[in-house]
């Protein structure tokens, strides 16, 4: 059939010559094996069902008039205007005809709402981010302003602070477009996006009583969000990161004039360019604190937490795209006489990017499993603990997986993937902001230090895990799997037993290679249980392939460091 129709192509451009038919998606859930075998064995079939409208509905509509009116809007981007005819500054920004699109889709479909009615629970984050999934890659990232808006949701209702919940959550979490509100999360500043403490706004009580803040926000995602959280330092307080304090802002009045608040500009990025990401100047900007007047980072957490598992999720539904084009392409194109479907380094290329997407899905998955039975109280204290080290595991793994794969999809289209109009660069640009924004590899890397060193249940229950799914995987194919699972949980416990007499600095300098060690451990366990289960109900071999396919792949990246030599290689220094 494809070869046919790329003869038909060829044949209708007699003057031009050859002309290659372009990739198309199919029904994107519709087609989703791996998505669809997840949530049919965790989401109980009547709760499924239940969800089956607007799954399926997202599905089609990213694959059909969604993913159409990106690649028109292609070369549309938002625009800023700070003044208007007569003088006025008044800071506009006009967003893309699919921004204000996604924005409907976002509430209607219940992209926020779905983690927190009762409806689904403790399933309504599965049924959530398996929306997410579907509508992230045909939405020019407006998954950003998703992302914060949950979180925002999340960090009030766990602040406790009843005013605000009352005033906001309903907003967020609202199914009307009309009364839908987004969220921005105003962190970064020119002191940059890790350091957080060593933020320099400054919070102020105005004659009123009233808090303002003053300070410069240097990378505000979507800025045209509704409200805001934001850190800033009250007068007084110390430096660090416990000297700050955690404030909500509105930041237009009923007008929609902004509150105190300059957009100095938008950035210049390299991906993400539909998400209006801008500069803010707040010069007494009013505002309300979240919590106490203290401990800023820690009120904030929640928040971060949630934007990293959306980071994953997106980071996966990104690598669904890639290789559902890449997939579809392979039957249209053909080259040295045969599709390249049938070209067998080209199915070697193509297998081993669906293993790794299959890894990063088990992964992510598995965290937003635990996120819906955490909130809804199902977690003894040894799954919470595994869940806090898993979403930094998670989000750090899928971020550096999804650029490897973007990267490597593309060149499978061979120049093509590398001209802008065919809207595949956008794949590879878009997916270098997931390893980046939300706590860069090597920061979260810390961040799962630190959860080690507070939590060492998160690695007894890991491993334990680990243990488990190497014994249940019985099948004679998974072998391979299970001895790599196996090897790597050993080659984690020797190594631990050394980290623990080694100084601060080794422990640092070693905490990317265990994360990531730790990702790829807790996939492969996943991948062989879902291996094991399809081959129990139906017989499906593609996951327990997909698992073998993944051990292979490697799974221990563990690194012992040698100090004198990293320093001398990284700042070239004759020692
Ligand atoms: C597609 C989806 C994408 C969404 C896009 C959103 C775009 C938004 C653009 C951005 O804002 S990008 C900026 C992103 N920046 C970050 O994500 C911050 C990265 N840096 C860190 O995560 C640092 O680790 C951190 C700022 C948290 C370090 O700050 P501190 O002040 O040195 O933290 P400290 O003292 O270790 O921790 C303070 C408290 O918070 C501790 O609790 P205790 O006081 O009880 O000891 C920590 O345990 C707690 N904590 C820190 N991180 C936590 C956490 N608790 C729970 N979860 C966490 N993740």
């Amino acid at each position: 059939m494809p070869r046919q129709r790329t003869r038909e192509v060829a044949d209708g451009n007699a003057m031009t010559g050859f002309s290659q038919s372009p990739p198309q998606l199919d029904d994107q859930y519709a087609s989703d094996r791996v998505l669809r075998a997840f949530l049919e064995r965790h989401v109980p079939t009547e709760l499924l069902t239940q969800a089956a409208s607007d799954l399926e509905s997202l599905g089609r509509l990213a694959a059909g008039p969604l993913y159409r009116q990106q690649l028109e809007e292609r070369g549309l981007e938002p625009t800023l205007t700070q003044w208007d005819a007569w003088g006025r500054r008044v800071d506009r920004i006009k967003l893309t005809p699919l921004w204000q699109e996604a924005h409907r889709i976002a509430a209607s479909h219940g992209l926020v709402a779905t983690g927190y009615e009762g409806t689904f629970q403790p399933y309504g984050r599965l049924i959530q981010f398996a929306l997410a999934y579907l509508f992230h890659p045909s939405t020019d990232v407006f998954s950003c302003p998703l992302a914060m808006t949950d979180g925002a949701a999340r960090a009030l209702l766990d602040s406790g602070n009843q005013e605000l919940i009352a005033r906001a959550v309903g907003h967020l979490t609202s199914r009307d477009p009309a009364r839908f509100w987004t969220s921005g999360q105003w962190m970064t500043e020119t002191t940059g996006g890790s350091d957080v403490g060593a933020s320099e706004t400054v919070a102020r009580r105005d004659g009123e009583g009233r808090w303002r803040l003053t300070g410069r926000k240097w990378f505000t995602s979507a800025a045209t969000s509704d409200m805001a959280l934001t850190l800033a330092r009250p007068e007084g307080n110390p430096m660090g990161g416990g000297g700050l304090a955690l404030f909500y802002v509105e930041p237009r009045d009923a007008e929609g004039a902004l509150r105190n608040i300059e957009i100095l500009r938008l950035k210049d990025k390299l991906g993400t360019r539909k998400l209006p990401t801008a500069e803010l100047l707040l010069r007494d900007t009013p505002a309300t604190p979240v919590t106490d007047l203290q401990g800023g980072v820690k009120a904030i957490a929640p928040m971060l937490n949630i934007t990293r598992t959306w980071n994953a999720v997106c980071a996966v539904s990104t690598m669904r795209r890639a290789l559902a084009l890449a997939r579809d392409y392979a039957n249209r194109r053909i080259v040295f006489n045969r599709p390249l479907a049938e070209q067998p380094l080209h199915l070697m290329t193509l297998a081993r990017q669906q293993a790794e997407f299959e890894g990063a899905f088990a992964l992510t998955f598995d965290v937003v499993r635990l996120l819906g039975l955490g909130e809804n109280g199902q977690l003894g204290d040894a799954d919470q603990a595994l869940l806090r080290l898993l979403t930094p595991v998670a989000k750090l793994t899928t971020g550096k997986q999804v650029v490897a794969l973007t990267s490597e999809l593309i060149e499978s289209f061979g120049g093509a993937g590398y001209v802008e109009d065919t809207g595949l660069p956008m794949l590879l640009r878009d997916a270098q902001v997931l390893p980046i924004w939300e706590g860069t590899t090597n920061v979260l890397s810390l961040d799962v230090l630190r959860v080690l060193s507070r939590h060492r249940a998160a690695l007894d229950e890991l491993l334990a895990r680990a243990e488990k799914q190497a014994r249940d995987a019985s099948a004679e194919v998974l072998a391979p799997g299970v001895k790599a699972l196996e090897r790597g949980v050993e080659g984690v416990r020797r190594f631990m037993e050394a980290f623990s007499d080694w100084d601060n600095e080794a422990c640092e300098a070693s905490a990317r290679g265990l994360a990531m060690t730790l990702g790829r451990l807790a996939s492969l366990g996943l991948l062989l249980d879902a291996g094991q289960h399809a081959i129990d109900h139906g017989g499906d071999p593609r996951p327990a392939r997909a698992a073998v396919r993944y051990a292979r792949n490697g799974v221990l990246l563990l690194e012992q460091p040698d100090p004198i030599a990293e320093h001398s290689l990284a700042t070239d220094i004759y020692v």
